[in-house]
């Protein structure tokens, strides 16, 4: 093994940096601008014909060898032993003996020449082969429209971007067709003949200016294959001839394939057979057929829609109609392959179209969403027909196998929908125990612009191989037609194709030529196989056109005129295929006419159908449904909230493990070992701090076999060091315990996870993992608060309106650590005014005092805020998310220093059976006894209230200043505020928060407490001063603005003469 790499890494060419360092150490002037330039290694100077592509040609042959001295040329054989019984570098070489005793000297030399010239036309046709494989895909024919531009401008520092438009790739050639539209005539072959100046001509291109030597001399020689490529077949030998033709057929006609680039040799190799087997692409005329119907379908679906409702927007397919036979492909390998459940995610192009003719979304209801009575708004709010999700379980007919298909309902935002889809197949394939993802996958849709531009994509392709996050493989399918909007590529992104970023997870990427359905079935069945095999992301690019505008309305020949010239010309796919099966005898044109009248007699019949239809139901829409959990008519099942107190018992049982290590040999640090005694100590002592609290909420909704999850940055040590939730072996690495698990036999598992450093990706991937059961407490924390603006979009468009828009409840836990504690403006605000002023209450109407209000508020409501003072009040809200008989996004802003506060502690008191979340805890000192002598009622919220306890008891003012909690700040609990008023009947109102006064809870609380007053009574603000940051970065600063705003709260002069 060492001799391998000696060997291995003596043929190596030097690397940039090494040689520039070597340079500079020589004393040689380094010129600022880079030469090219070659510089081996001094021991293998000699060994001519090394360069970085044969070098690596030399290692693969090198492997070769060692497992087979024969597979090698005999040169190279010699080579290898002398190289390895440790000959010098450049003495390994040797000629082969000759041939005849009688040699002359001159014969000899002659000899040796021609070794060399055969050994270097052997590397030089490995070159070659290696060529066609790494960059064969710029020289594919992608474009249906065939106007490629062929741009090798090497002034340009880059690959020109678009390097697909260089491989003639792109259907259209659209991309430059408002610059410049010619092809060399030199680099328009033909698929048939093989013109060696004209191949010359394109693999200089490929390969930096040079044909390894070969020449017009060279086509009819024999070359062996090297094992890297599979074109021979059963033969190890072929004329350059036919090498160069069987490479151009595999990888320069409408599939080309990005796959050099990923490092592992047993995936390469998997993907080379693929394309290389000579007759890999064939199908029998009943696949043909089958292909046929299904564009069919896909054709005339749009123009049934453009024909009924030719005013609408709809987001059609045309160009593209090949996305339907693709993904039914994908659909029909998966599911022969034992995928039992597909996740969809899909921006808008042709959406309608996978609903009717992928999911088999009843057309009636499709044609429904056309009723006027709809809106048809193109972006943005509502549920807009091209947003909705839907659900579906039937029979494969390919594989007579069940399948479940869901299509995730999205907003507008283009891929914000990708790791909620990812979310949601990670937790069906839990629920399944699916852990390498044999059952359940995802597909991802994606626009062409949108999958270039749009940060979320990278994110949620950074989860694609953490083992908490895995799907194990998703097959991304791109709509390229070459346009985002009116946006041209060239102007819309810095990468040649718009699928550069899943280079980043070494996924496999397939373009074709949308306009070549058989190839497209190809890559399909490919893509899921590859899937299927290695469980990993790959992408199908289907390289294609836009038919009309970006919608149905739009005029496309303002922006990009001789693009739409040329897609007036093209003629549809499915006429250019029917005319191939036509002509190939696979069909008659009489049965594809039979075909097509036979779908339109479909959509007639549903059109029909459809006017019948009096109301149109959201929930027929619902991506993702919870069976049992609710009634038939989807209502919960009763209005009532169980008690979310626990046994003595049971505390006692989850603190003990809480502060222990269950496991044994097991070493932890020193420190931990403090910690988790303090643990024990408080349980002896019947308390609970902050991180034991939500141990006894965990805990005791696993033994009631309750899945939690519980992810973020560094949630399983906790940011603030006091979770623990994972204990690590001081000694052996890797090896970990999770007490959690550990508490009873047959609880439910509870995950917890550190996340990578990305909020968007996942919090939209939790939220997922949510959608998928009632039954699982899922939670994300943010590292600080304020960091959950990078996911605002998973907090705008899906978790507070997400009930609105689709009819889908969830129950996802934000918790986000909030508090003014001088660590300055980041850091500091959770910003809960964003959330509360996303709050559907309505602030000026007290609700009606009934037995059930409470859970009424909370059913009520979009989603629930609270900011806990005690340990006791955070356990009773996590088990109450569970116990409550619907689910409700759940916020809940953490504190800092409260989490080592020594007054922030709860006895087992408050957590008993019986007790219960207090939305307020209202004042029960001094004040209390004798209100109506109170002059003040300090209403606040969180760990303020620390601080205000604290100054009142230093100021003596106990018995005239009341301080009453606001633990649920939405739904707003109108009962208790209106109580403490009516009880301090005689005290000035005051609410008084450390945040900034234009931000915090005051705007959102002030009309509400109004209300309870019948806006009798003014509302007073003690607190910091309007403000854009939300916190001071001076220490001092914030000392003096949090002493002023305590005076404030505590002058019972402040508000004197100051009206209302
Ligand atoms: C995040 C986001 N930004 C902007 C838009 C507005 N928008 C809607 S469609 C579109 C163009 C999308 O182009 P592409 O991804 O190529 O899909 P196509 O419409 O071409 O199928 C834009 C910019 C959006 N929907 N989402
Ligand atoms: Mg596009």
């Amino acid at each position: 093994m060492h001799r391998l790499r000696t060997c291995a890494a003596k043929l190596r060419p030097l690397t940039a940096s090494q040689t520039v360092k070597n340079l500079s150490h020589s004393g040689a002037a380094v010129s600022r601008t880079f030469q090219q330039g070659r510089f081996y290694t001094a021991p293998v100077a000699a060994e001519p014909f090394l360069s970085g592509t044969s070098s690596n040609y030399v290692e693969e042959m090198y492997f070769a060898w060692l497992e087979n001295p024969q597979s090698v040329h005999k040169s190279w054989d010699v080579f290898f032993r002398n190289a390895n019984t440790g000959a010098a570098p450049g003495t390994a070489y040797q000629s082969p003996p000759p041939l005849g005793a009688s040699l002359t000297s001159l014969s000899q030399a002659q000899s040796m020449i021609n070794v060399d010239k055969l050994v270097e036309d052997h590397l030089a046709v490995q070159s070659l082969i290696r060529a066609y494989q790494v960059r064969g895909h710029h020289i594919t024919k992608l474009d249906p429209l065939g106007i490629n531009v062929v741009d090798f401008d090497e002034s340009r520092t880059a690959f020109p971007i678009r390097g697909h438009h260089v491989a003639q790739l792109d259907p259209l050639g659209i991309l430059d067709a408002d610059l410049e539209s010619s092809v060399p005539a030199n680099l328009a072959t033909s698929s048939n003949g093989l013109d060696i100046a004209v191949c010359k001509e394109r693999l200089k291109k490929l390969t930096v200016g040079a044909f390894y030597g070969l020449d017009e001399s060279d086509l009819d020689k024999v070359f062996h294959l090297p094992t890297t490529t599979f074109i021979g077949g059963n033969e190890t030998a072929l004329p350059l001839r036919e090498i160069i033709r069987r490479m151009e057929m595999s990888y320069c006609q409408h599939i080309g394939v990005e796959f050099m680039f990923i490092n592992d040799l047993e995936q390469c190799q998997w993907i080379r057979q693929k394309f290389e087997t000579p007759s890999a692409m064939q199908f029998t005329n009943e696949e043909k057929r089958t292909l046929l119907a299904r564009l069919v379908r896909s054709t005339r679906f749009e123009e049934f829609l453009q024909r009924k409702w030719s005013s609408e927007k709809r987001f059609g397919l045309e160009g593209c109609e090949v996305l339907i036979p693709a993904l039914k492909t994908i659909i029909d390998k998966s599911s022969e392959n034992g995928i039992e459940n597909i996740i969809m995610g899909m921006p808008h192009r042709g959406r309608l179209n996978v609903l009717a003719n992928v999911i088999r979304k009843e057309l009636e209801q499709i044609f429904c969403q056309f009723d006027s009575k709809l809106e048809a708004a193109d972006e943005g709010t509502g549920d807009v027909k091209y947003h909705l999700g839907m659900y579906h379980r039937r029979i494969n007919r390919v594989s007579n196998r069940n399948i479940t298909l869901s299509l995730v309902a999205n907003p507008s935002h283009l891929e914000a929908v990708d790791p909620v889809v990812q979310g949601k197949t990670k937790a069906e394939q839990f629920y399944l125990s699916d852990t390498e993802g044999k059952k359940v996958m995802s597909i991802l849709l994606h626009g062409d612009a949108a999958f270039a531009g749009q940060g979320i994509v990278y994110e949620t392709f950074h989860l694609s191989d953490l083992p908490s996050y895995t799907t194990h493989g998703t097959i991304h399918v791109v709509v390229n037609n070459q346009i985002g909007f009116t946006t041209d590529p060239r102007v819309a992104r810095s990468s040649p194709y718009p699928t550069d970023v899943a280079r980043v997870v070494n996924a496999p990427i397939f373009h074709v030529n949308g306009d070549d359905p058989e190839a497209v079935m190809y890559v399909c069945n490919v893509a899921a196989e590859w899937r299927n095999t290695f469980h990993k992301d790959v992408v199908v690019d289907l390289v294609c056109f836009r038919r009309n505008g970006h919608n149905e309305m739009d005029e496309p020949m303002f922006t990009q005129p001789l693009m739409y010239k040329q897609i007036k010309k093209q003629k549809p796919v499915l006429k250019k295929y029917a005319e191939k099966l036509t002509s190939e005898g696979v069909v008659s044109q009489q049965e594809f006419e039979e075909e097509m009248a036979k779908y339109d007699k479909i959509c007639e019949e549903a059109y029909t159908r459809s006017k019948d239809e009096k109301i149109m139901h959201i929930k027929h829409w619902l991506d993702s449904p919870w069976p049992g959990f609710f009634t038939l008519d989807g209502q919960p099942k009763s209005m009532t909230c169980p008690s979310t107190g626990l046994s003595e018992d049971m505390l006692n049982h989850i603190g003990k493990v809480a502060s222990s290590v269950p496991v044994e040999d097991f070493t932890i640090h020193g420190g931990l070992t403090r910690i988790l005694k303090g643990r024990g100590e408080m349980v002896k002592n019947r308390m609970v701090d902050w991180a034991l609290a939500e141990y006894m909420a965990f805990g005791s909704l696993l033994n009631e076999g309750i899945h939690i999850r519980l992810s973020g940055q560094d949630v399983e040590r906790g940011t603030f060091s006091h979770r623990h939730h994972v204990l690590h072996d001081q000694n052996v690495d890797k090896k970990t315990c999770i007490p959690m698990n550990h508490l009873w036999p047959n609880q439910a598992p509870y995950t917890v996870c550190n996340s990578s450093l990305s909020e968007y990706g996942v919090l939209g991937f939790e939220l997922g993992f949510a959608m998928a059961s009632p039954n699982a407490l899922v939670l994300w924390e943010a590292q600080f608060g304020d960091f959950h603006n990078t996911a605002q979009c998973i907090i705008d468009q899906f978790i507070s309106p997400g009930q609105a828009k689709w009819v889908r409840q969830n129950g996802i836990v934000l918790l986000l650590p909030h508090g003014m504690e001088g660590m300055g403006p980041e850091h500091s605000s959770a910003r809960p005014e964003r959330f509360l002023q996303m709050c559907n209450d309505d602030p000026d109407v007290v609700p009606k005092l009934t037995e059930d209000l409470v859970v009424r508020q909370l059913y009520d409501t979009n989603w629930i805020v609270v900011n806990c003072s005690t340990p006791a009040n955070y356990f009773h809200v996590l088990r109450r998310q569970i116990l409550l008989p619907f689910r409700k996004p759940l916020i809940i802003f953490t504190p800092k220093s409260l989490l080592r506060h020594p007054d922030a502690k709860s006895s087992f008191d408050l957590m008993l059976p019986g007790t219960e979340f207090l939305r307020g805890i209202v004042e029960d000192g001094a004040a209390a006894q004798k209100p109506e002598d109170v002059k003040r009622l300090l209403l606040c919220t969180g760990k303020v209230y620390y601080e205000l306890a604290k100054e009142r008891k230093i100021r003596g003012l106990e018995s005239e200043v009341a301080i009453t909690r606001v633990e649920q700040l939405s739904p707003f609990p109108f009962d208790i505020i209106e109580q403490e008023s009516k009880k301090y009947c005689n005290a000035e109102i005051v609410w008084c928060q450390e945040e900034h006064k234009n931000q915090g809870y005051y705007e959102y609380v002030k009309p509400r407490i109004r209300a309870t007053t019948h806006r009798e009574r003014p509302v007073w603000y003690a607190g910091r001063e309007p403000a854009s940051a939300p916190a001071t970065g001076n220490k001092n600063t914030h000392l003096q603005e949090l002493k002023r705003f305590l005076d404030t709260s505590f002058n019972l002069d402040a508000f004197k003469n100051l009206g209302n």
